[in-house]
């Protein structure tokens, strides 16, 4: 079994990559909670549901979030009431909201809820919610005001500086059903391509999590997220910048190495492989870029192969 420690897009394409050479039920994806919110009183889970979508054929590649061929008429009809329609959810993605939602308040959990979402779209990969405990990402921002993730990310379009990022709840949280037995058990664990700090870092931050995972370390591969220095999608690399260790490989590689021997890194990023091992990282150098998906095939083969 390959245990993989996922954010959004890059997660859903590493499992997809991944589940063409390992059967999809022996991958189990670990999955970020900190974004996830209560909004029009719906449960939301976004890293969840873009994963499900995605490993499901359903996701939708233009917007990188919600579903394929999506409707918008209740949020039409809501932005006409003149409610808070400033988070877009689609007609077809509303009915997993009002699913998980009606399911958690008859007291199901976040594990079992999303076992049934996955069955339903004929998913064979398992994702397991890091933490079923409450856990929030927010951040504070150079004006010392506090965010919650999605009025960073959606409203405020990750465009404002900030000072601090921090994990509601993550001392107090204790892993989901079955996280620990995955990392203790997998041949292998395999950090996807997400942010760092605002996907990867909130699993990691649950501590019996860290412990597991640091235990492992020798067996564990992380997956740099740049290219050039650069995030392909959302505020990585500014994160990294302003409350991390620096956007670049050697970066990653400090925020990486108490629990990851091998770090792979894109070809373009090189020149930094032996700042990557002098920071105490083993560097593999390849393409990471998973806009195809011979490219998306390749990058897997590595990750499995060192
Ligand atoms: N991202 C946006 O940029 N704008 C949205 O309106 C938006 C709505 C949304 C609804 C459901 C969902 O699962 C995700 C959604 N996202 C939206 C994406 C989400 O903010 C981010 O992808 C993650 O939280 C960061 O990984």
């Amino acid at each position: 079994m390959i245990a993989v420690l996922c954010g959004g897009v890059g997660a859903a394409r590493m499992l997809r990559a991944l589940s063409r050479l390992v059967p999809a039920e022996e991958l189990v994806g670990v999955v970020n909670v900190g974004d996830d919110l209560t909004l029009h009183g719906l449960r939301i889970c976004p890293d969840l549901d873009t994963i499900t979508y995605t490993l499901a054929g359903l996701d939708n590649t233009e917007t990188g979030w919600g579903l394929t061929g999506e409707t918008w008429r209740v949020m039409e009809e809501l932005r006409a009431l003149g409610g808070e329609a400033w988070f877009g959810l689609g007609d077809r993605d509303l009915a997993t909201h009002l699913y998980r939602t009606q399911r958690l308040i008859q007291g199901d959990r976040l594990s079992e809820i999303t076992a049934s979402l996955l069955h339903h779209h004929g998913v064979a990969t398992t994702l397991l919610p890091a933490t079923e405990d409450p856990l929030a990402t927010t951040f504070e921002t150079a004006d010392h005001e506090t965010l919650s993730f999605q009025e960073y990310f959606v409203r405020h379009h990750h465009a404002v500086a900030i000072r601090a990022v921090r994990i509601e709840g993550a001392q107090e949280a204790t892993p989901g059903p079955g996280v620990l037995e995955a990392l203790a058990t997998a041949e292998r664990i395999i950090i996807s391509p997400s942010n760092p700090i605002i996907s990867i870092a909130p699993i990691l931050a649950v501590p019996e999590i860290r412990e597991a995972v640091v235990n492992r370390r020798s067996d564990t591969v992380a997956v740099s997220p740049l290219v050039g220095g650069r995030a392909l999608k959302g505020p990585a690399d500014r994160l990294l910048e302003e409350v991390g260790h620096g956007a670049t490989a050697e970066g990653i590689a400090r925020t990486y190495r108490e629990i990851a021997s091998t770090l792979v890194i894109d070809q373009v990023d090189a020149e930094w492989a032996p700042a990557v091992e002098a920071a105490g990282m083993a560097c593999v150098v390849t393409g990471t870029v998973m806009d195809t998906p011979e490219r998306s095939l390749r990058l897997a083969e590595v990750v499995l192969g060192v």
